[in-house]
């Protein structure tokens, strides 16, 4: 019996990809190279640290690991200034909606992020509230595919792993759910998110009665 939903942020929740890409691509222009839209595909999901590393290697640059966080949070410097700017409005199409149903419904609701900015997000779109637990990229060590962030998850509702339902949309984020021995609902791309129990487009096509058939 499903008890609690886990919800992804960037991808699922709120379109916080587009920020990153700008904010990425403007380290990327400074260092003296492009990054593409295509290239920022390989960061959904994906860490701060880690991000850098591939872009640093697809621009064919080194930097020593200090110079490496100073340009880290360079890039978070000017991420933060936009996702400042963030309005309810930029929730995703059906996210709140589906949030407040699982509520109305006596689900529990975690947020499970690898962002260590996802406590500003939540507040500039207007839905901290509508979560019971919040576990982020300042409350993990190991990063996805590792479950970690949606096993903390289910230990703050005080869940089963086996009791929860994960909705991510990078392959990273469903491989970590499957980890974990949660069911997981795919947001994207049947093709992409191979090993998700289904695919939806987004959380507007998501129902309660879904839930029961995962
Ligand atoms: P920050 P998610 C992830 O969010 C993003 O998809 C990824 O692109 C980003 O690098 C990561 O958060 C870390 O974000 O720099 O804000 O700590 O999809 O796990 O909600
Ligand atoms: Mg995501």
């Amino acid at each position: 019996k499903i008890k609690a939903c886990i919800f992804d942020l960037d991808g699922v929740i709120v379109d916080t990809a587009v920020y990153h890409y700008q904010a990425w691509k403007r380290l990327a222009n400074q260092l003296g190279f492009d990054f593409t839209e295509h290239d920022n595909e390989q960061l959904k999901g994906v860490s701060r640290v880690r991000s850098l590393e591939i872009i640093l290697a697809i621009g064919g640059v080194t930097k020593a690991e200090a110079e490496r966080e100073e340009l880290a949070t360079l890039k978070n410097t000017w991420y933060v200034d936009m996702i400042g700017k963030m309005t309810p409005d930029e929730i995703l199409p059906g996210a709140k909606e589906f949030l407040i149903a699982c509520r109305d419904a006596g689900l529990k609701t975690a947020l499970g992020s690898a962002s260590k900015n996802s406590m500003m997000i939540l507040d500039k779109v207007g839905i901290t509230d509508l979560f019971d637990a919040i576990v982020d990229g300042n409350k993990v060590s190991a990063a996805k595919p590792d479950p970690e962030v949606f096993i903390k998850g289910a230990a703050e509702l005080g869940v089963e792993p086996s009791e929860c339902v994960v909705f991510e949309d990078a392959i990273a984020g469903v491989e970590a759910g499957k980890n974990g021995g949660m069911k997981v609902v795919g947001i994207g791309q049947p093709e992409v998110l191979t090993k998700a129990d289904i695919v939806l487009t987004g959380l507007d096509k998501m129902t309660l009665d879904l839930l029961d058939t995962l």
